[in-house]
């Protein structure tokens, strides 16, 4: 009989040796935990329309955006999980505008940037959502949250959870990217896909098109050459997008191609991005480059960005390591 597939928790333990000793035992409890309340959220989804759950606050977040009742919901989910464990020191979330200091956090706590509910707009659509986290050391400071401000080489582990038909976790420190599946009755990760290598090519991008007049040239001649004809090159790439950041990277991990949000061009000198660089972008850059993808804003490397603020935005064009060459080509013609 085939062995049971490894847990969560069995995996982490074999990542320790590549951690410092310092923060090893602390990653995995951080990660560990994440795990447990992502089966609560899975759980609180799949009855939101019948728990009352679903719309809005009425109020708008540090970002500006409105703010769904799963939310707020995920992120006290997410605080109190993280409250009863002592490897953390500090919580930067979409839905808090400062961050949330967490006491009597060990020498070693991580500082932990999240999005709790990531693709809001899909909740009351019954449309896929996440959860993004990314792993930060606080260097034993108090407070603890301004050590998240850094580059995005600075993060020490980093990890989405994706609720889907199934629910699936990836997560990296720095070892590849591997990724699990939930197994409802239990309420554990189990690992399905080790060692996840995503594709040099792929066949698909996912961009919100309706933004077209906003790009960079650049942005514009790249998606005009991937929908060109040329059976060669594999081309044209078919348009994949599902409103949520997680389920578009998730897909372009396992089938390649890309996922993109190019900054708005519209005044050249102050180009705007949307995505957030802390709990979206530097998290996803980080697990992209271990499954041997690339991640670039168009101009640079994501995790060179350097981060002076905890909501910064940032552009993002990430996958498979040669599309993503290509569309630097485009951006510096
Ligand atoms: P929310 O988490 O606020 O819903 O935003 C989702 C998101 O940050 C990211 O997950 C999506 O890729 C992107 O925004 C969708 O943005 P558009 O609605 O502008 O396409």
């Amino acid at each position: 009989m085939a062995d049971s597939p490894m847990t969560l928790s069995e995996h982490l333990a074999t990542q320790q040796a590549y951690l410092s000793t310092e923060h090893a035992r602390n990653v995995a409890a951080v990660v560990g935990r994440i795990g447990r309340v992502a089966a609560v959220i899975a759980q609180e989804l799949a009855h939101a329309a019948l728990r009352d759950r679903l719309g809005y606050v009425g109020a708008a977040n540090a970002t500006g955006d409105q703010v769904k009742k799963l939310d707020v919901w995920g992120h006290d989910a997410l605080v109190a999980a993280l409250r009863e464990t002592r490897a953390r020191a500090a919580l930067i979330s979409e839905e808090s505008a400062e961050p949330v200091e967490m006491e009597a956090g060990g020498t070693h706590a991580l500082v932990v940037c999240a999005d709790p509910v990531d693709g809001s707009s899909n909740l009351d659509v019954n449309g896929a959502v996440g959860t993004i986290f990314s792993l930060r050391s606080s260097r034993g400071k108090t407070p603890a949250g301004p050590q998240a401000l850094g580059a995005g080489t600075d993060q020490i582990g980093a990890g989405y959870v994706m609720y889907g038909p199934a629910t699936a976790l990836v997560y990296t420190v720095g070892q590849g990217a591997h990724g699990f599946t939930l197994a409802p009755e239990t309420g554990e990760f189990l690992l399905t896909h080790p060692d996840i290598r995503i594709p040099r090519r792929g066949k698909a991008y996912g961009i919100n098109e309706g933004n077209v007049h906003t790009w960079h040239p650049g942005q514009r001649a790249f998606i005009e050459h991937l929908k060109a004809r040329d059976k060669a090159s594999g081309r044209p790439y078919s348009l994949r997008y599902s409103g949520a950041m997680v389920a578009d990277v998730h897909r372009t991990l396992l089938d390649g191609g890309l996922f993109m949000y190019p900054a708005d061009w519209s005044d050249p000198a102050k180009p705007k991005a949307k995505l957030r660089l802390l709990y979206e972008v530097a998290p996803m850059s980080f697990i992209t480059e271990q499954a041997g993808g690339r991640a670039s804003t168009g101009l640079e490397r994501v995790l060179d960005v350097v981060a002076t603020d905890y909501h910064q935005r940032v552009a993002v064009i990430l996958g498979s390591p040669e599309d993503v060459a290509t569309a630097d080509e485009f951006y510096r013609r």
